[in-house]
């Protein structure tokens, strides 16, 4: 695990020195301000290393409301036991879509990735919720779970070998402040079901994100923590930029 002041250091490492596309992924609570920071650090990033250097991949939130014309994320949302295991496949396969697509229509010439969460946050922390609360049965964890390993381990797509979680921390309170604010304003990416969003549920992302994000040996040393009770100007600061 790397401290943040460290990331503009590393970046610098990656791109002027070993010349390799590092894949970042901004990683968080529901409302922790992924998409704040990505659209606020890409023109950072892009003044040090030239224009359009930057590939940002945003989360594909609004398929998951049209699937052939149905509300999925509505409908779980509002029955979890009944829709949870169509939804996480559904996150899984969009995701996967979206980041090869994202790959094979980047014409620009993209020095780095920077992708909103990951197919490994949507396995380990989403579904592992839903298993833990009960929504989903053994059999259909069974399934989302070979599913990922397929993707992951025999499909090996690029955005899937991360070199960076860049991990935003915010306290719970603060993150469900932030949905109501987004919800009152209007601004929401998703529906008004976020408003479903309860502390405990929050709580428990939180502890999943510890216990499977920052803890397995195959993430654990790419994590860079960040504390995200900060304004978006204050964390890309302490991102050394
Ligand atoms: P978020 O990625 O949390 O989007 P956000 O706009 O709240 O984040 P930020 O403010 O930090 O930019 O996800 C959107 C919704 O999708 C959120 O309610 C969580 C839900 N979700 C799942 O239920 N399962 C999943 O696997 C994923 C990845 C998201």
């Amino acid at each position: 695990m790397s401290p943040s002041g460290n990331f503009a250091k590393l970046l610098d490492l990656h791109i002027i020195q070993s010349k390799v596309e590092p894949v970042i992924c901004v990683e968080g609570n529901i409302a922790a301000g992924k998409t704040n920071l990505m659209t606020k650090l890409k023109p950072k990033i892009e003044d040090l290393y030239g224009k359009n250097c930057v590939n940002l991949v945003p989360e594909p939130v609004k398929e998951w409301n049209d699937v052939g014309g149905e509300k999925l994320f509505d409908m779980m949302m509002q029955e979890p036991k009944r829709w949870s295991f169509a939804f996480q496949n559904y996150v899984q396969l969009s995701m996967f879509n979206a980041h090869c697509r994202s790959i094979a229509t980047n014409t620009q010439e993209s020095k780095l990735h920077l992708v909103e969460r990951s197919i490994h946050s949507a396995r380990y922390v989403f579904v592992e919720n839903h298993k833990k609360l009960g929504n989903m049965q053994q059999v259909e964890y069974n399934v989302l779970d070979e599913f990922y390993r397929m993707i992951t381990r025999e499909l090996e797509y690029k955005l899937s070998k991360v070199d960076y979680f860049l991990f935003l921390e915010a306290d719970i309170e603060v993150c469900l402040e932030r949905l109501a604010n987004r919800l009152r304003t209007q601004d929401a990416t998703m529906t008004q079901e976020e408003s479903r969003v309860t502390l405990d549920y929050l709580r428990s992302l939180g502890e999943l994100y510890e216990t499977h994000m920052l803890s397995r040996e195959e993430f654990r040393d790419k994590v860079i923590r960040i504390d995200a009770n900060l304004t978006t100007e204050e964390i890309i600061r302490n991102l050394g930029f």
